[in-house]
């Protein structure tokens, strides 16, 4: 065990190095005795998927490990064991999938949804028009509204319509909304370009691509009932009033034992599931400011543990929150240590994939809720 804190490179290090003795041997029985009784997708109730992110893209490009789900065996073993649904981290995000004007790169993409299907499990597309992650021949180009319009279109419509059938849900905007409820008017260059009403635009045609997927809007800091959640049911009200094909609402779900639990989670989901929208957690993490040894505390993984429990609990409780993703399942491939400095332990499993409390209180939830 670590007794002084890492950096992500030397723990990835130290995590491949590791003899198996060293591995801290308590808490991962052996997974074939019964599936039901250790294994989250299995022991989900039918309506409930419970989904992760699969590592890869994004943070990871700048890590002197190799891509996590292509290269870590025991990784991709744990993704097609314990999850029923996978949503790309990073790799149909703009940049990785339609990183040239004139060429679409779907290797990562492809190389996900056949997994998946494989494996009997659904996946979420992340994402389509988002003010982040976009390739610099958007950002910097030179376009008329016309071609802004023209470029929008044609990018969902070869996205959503090549995996047409093998996407259950698509997070459609993401983020469009800051801290205070206002849209992102001067960030998201769709928005910035084009006005709030190619949000529309984005939905009808994605629909138009597979008019069998769930299409969804997706935001952090929106599980409670606040100025950027009631935007969101506002924006929801004019969509649906339009006629646009809106089917989903979505809390990330980016949560800090720093700060309270959002009580209000339910009463959230149920306002947006009372409009006939489907509801969904779709990138649950649970971070903490590390103590200097870099090692949570029993204190800190008991409340971790109930923070998700209570995520859980406020899904399973509303009849349309059919899909609860967390954001990657082990520490040692998280994002949250390369944003926030000095916190980290955010996910269900440590650094060696070794089940934390966080793990066992959702497997718990989903049993008692058979
Ligand atoms: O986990 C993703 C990380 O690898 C990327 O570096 C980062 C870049 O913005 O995006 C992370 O995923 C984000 C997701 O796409 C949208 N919601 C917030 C997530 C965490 O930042």
């Amino acid at each position: 065990m670590r007794s002084v804190r890492l950096t992500t490179a030397a723990l990835a290090a130290v995590a491949v190095s590791l003899p198996l003795t060293a591995v801290p041997a308590a808490a991962a029985p052996p997974d074939h005795a019964n599936a039901k009784h250790n294994r989250l997708r299995e022991a989900a109730p039918d309506d409930l998927v419970i989904g992760t992110a699969i590592a890869g893209g994004g943070h990871h490009d700048d890590q002197d490990y190799p891509d996590p789900f292509t290269a870590d065996h025991k990784y991709r073993t744990i993704l097609d064991r314990q999850f029923g649904s996978v949503s790309a981290e990073n790799q149909m995000k703009w940049e990785y999938i339609h990183p040239e004007q004139d060429s679409y790169d779907f290797e990562a993409a492809d190389a996900i949804v056949d997994f998946a299907e494989r494996n009997g499990q659904q996946v979420r597309g992340h994402t389509l028009l988002w003010h982040s992650q976009n390739p610099d021949w958007l950002e910097e180009g030179d376009f008329s509204d016309t071609e802004l319009r023209a470029i929008l279109r044609d990018h969902i419509t070869t996205v959503v319509g090549r995996y047409a059938g093998r996407i259950q849900q698509w997070d459609v905007a993401n983020e469009i909304f800051d801290g205070d409820g206002n849209l992102r008017t001067e960030e998201n260059i769709w928005i910035r370009e084009l006005g709030p009403g190619i949000i529309a635009d984005a939905f009808r045609w994605a629909h138009e691509a597979d008019p069998s997927a769930e299409l969804f809007l997706n935001d952090y800091n929106v599980e409670g009932v606040n100025a950027k959640s009631d935007a969101y049911h506002e924006l929801a009200r004019d969509l649906l009033a339009q006629d646009v094909p809106l089917h989903g609402f979505a809390a990330q779900g980016h949560l800090s034992i720093e700060y309270e639990f959002p009580g209000d989670l339910e009463e959230n989901l149920g306002r947006f599931d009372d409009l006939g929208l489907a509801t969904a957690i779709t990138e649950i993490d649970v971070r903490m400011e590390l103590p200097e040894s870099g090692r949570p505390t029993h204190a800190q993984l008991g409340q971790q543990a109930d923070y998700y429990r209570r995520a859980l609990r406020a899904c399973l409780n509303v009849d349309g929150c059919e899909s609860f993703t967390i954001w990657g399942f082990t520490d040692k491939y998280s994002w949250v240590p390369h944003t926030f400095e000095g916190e980290g332990a955010a996910t269900v499993m440590n650094d060696h994939f070794v089940r934390k409390p966080a793990f066992f209180s959702l497997l718990g939830t989903l049993k008692a809720a058979e």
